[in-house]
């Protein structure tokens, strides 16, 4: 189903002149209400008398986390105080947070883009939709929550944690579609198997899944233990929380809510613009925000467009579902990785859990090393032969050739790997910097 067809159907033109007119708005408004745009501005003799088409803002100053932490709490609020009805902010568990606030406007665009997202993966009023994302500073249990409602679904505000009870929930009120962080659906999926619940047998069938990166072959294994579809949805608190870019019925690439977040991919080492297609950094532009509004904010995710037209009948623009983060990407004796390479790779070994953890350290000759420690299934570890040797070897060989880069695989029993309700921790980076 899509959602607002008037906006995520609109002839391309009509789309690029009504960002135009937007992103003017923006920057005329930034200029007279953030002192840190007006400094970036000055500097760079630009008003947005000086803004005649998109391209041109590459003219535009970047912003970047330091620069909302270095502006905490209310350095980048383009609004009244008194205007803003929610504050939200970053999940991380280090160092100052990153703020978005919102005012009753922002509040209804969320509602939008989640519903767009959450129609992108099937939601109607007909659903049940079990909302398992923490509710709380974190965005992904309201923006779901809102998304769900703006549908006129039933919504079922979980939070994460407490599985039993989620188990519980979802067999009596016959759930029909999941939200939550990829590794919690397989933590959920993982107790039902041993609570003898076959989560196949009941009516879930589809689910929105994003906040932490995962593979392709992550969504086959939660496809297959639920017997549903599962969509990749995107998004970061900086711009709105969730609702920034979802997957439609295609699940090939997510489609970018242009109308109200203008997406550019850079080289993250020169800040350049790349060619269409190029894979590069995702950087946002806020089109409509009224509470902290951005320009050009640096996500340091990594991704690329795809050109072709989507068979869904959206014509926004889609970007490949991430690969990485520019900084959880391991350089590894010089050769890049990224975790989810790990992933992919892991989960097509027969005899493996897909949990697993990547240790980084610094071997005895001063050279990078990974251990992946990887859980082995149950009647694997049980297994009379007890091959496991031969299952490390095989694990090592297959990572060899798929990353270029030689890592030590220590195998662990079932259930040692801590589970994750909400962004699971696959590194631990013990190289001292
Ligand atoms: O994670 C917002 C969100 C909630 C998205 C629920 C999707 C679902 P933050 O906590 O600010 O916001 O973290 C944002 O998480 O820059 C990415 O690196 C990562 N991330 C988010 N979605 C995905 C995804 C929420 N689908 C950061 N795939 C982003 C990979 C993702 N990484």
């Amino acid at each position: 189903m899509i959602f607002n067809p008037e906006y995520e159907c609109m002839d391309v033109n009509t789309r690029k002149k009504l960002q135009l007119a937007r992103l003017k708005n923006l920057v005329e408004k930034l200029y007279e209400t953030i002192s840190f745009y007006r400094k970036k501005m000055d500097e760079r003799s630009i008003t947005s008398r000086d803004i005649h088409t998109l391209a041109d803002i590459e003219k535009l100053p970047f912003t970047t986390k330091d620069d909302m932490r270095e502006n905490f709490p209310y350095g980048f609020l383009a609004c009244p105080k008194s205007m803003i009805e929610e504050i939200h902010l970053s999940s991380g568990t280090t160092g100052i947070p990153v703020v978005d606030a919102y005012t009753r406007k922002d509040v209804e665009i969320w509602c939008e883009a989640m519903a767009r997202t959450l129609a992108g993966g099937g939601c109607t009023q007909e659903d049940t939709v079990q909302n398992c994302y923490g509710y709380g500073l974190f965005t992904g249990g309201p923006g779901a929550h809102y998304g769900a409602r703006t549908i006129g679904a039933n919504v079922l505000p979980m939070s994460s944690g407490n599985t039993e009870r989620q188990l519980m929930v979802m067999e009596a009120f016959g759930s029909t579609m999941l939200t939550c962080t990829p590794s919690y659906a397989l933590y959920m999926a993982e107790e039902a198997r041993e609570r003898g619940i076959d989560l196949k047998k009941l009516p879930i069938c589809k689910g929105c899944f994003g906040a932490e990166p995962w593979s392709e072959n992550m969504r086959k294994e939660i496809e297959a233990r639920y017997n549903m579809k599962a969509y990749d949805i995107y998004g970061l608190t900086e711009i709105i929380g969730p609702g920034v870019a979802f997957e439609c019925e295609t699940q090939d690439g997510l489609h970018i809510n242009e109308d109200l977040f203008y997406p550019e991919i850079i080289d993250p080492e020169t800040g350049q613009v790349l060619p269409e297609g190029e894979k590069g950094e995702l950087v946002f532009t806020t089109l409509t925000k009224e509470g902290t509004p951005l320009i050009r904010y640096r996500t340091r995710d990594i991704t690329y467009f795809i050109t072709e037209p989507c068979s869904c009948g959206r014509t926004t623009r889609k970007m490949h579902r991430l690969f990485g983060r520019t900084d959880d990407m391991l350089i590894i004796r010089g050769v890049n990785v990224f975790p989810s390479q790990i992933e992919h790779a892991l989960i097509e070994i027969e005899g493996t859990e897909p949990h697993y953890l990547i240790i980084v350290d610094r071997g005895p000759s001063h050279l990078d090393e990974i251990e992946l420690q990887v859980e082995v299934k149950q009647d694997f570890f049980s297994d009379e032969t007890k091959d496991l040797e031969g299952l490390r070897h095989r694990i090592e060989s297959v990572m060899r050739s798929k990353l270029q880069v030689g890592l030590k695989v220590k195998l662990v029993e079932p259930k040692t790997i801590e589970r994750s309700m909400g962004k699971s921790k696959r590194v631990i980076d013990r190289r001292e910097i």
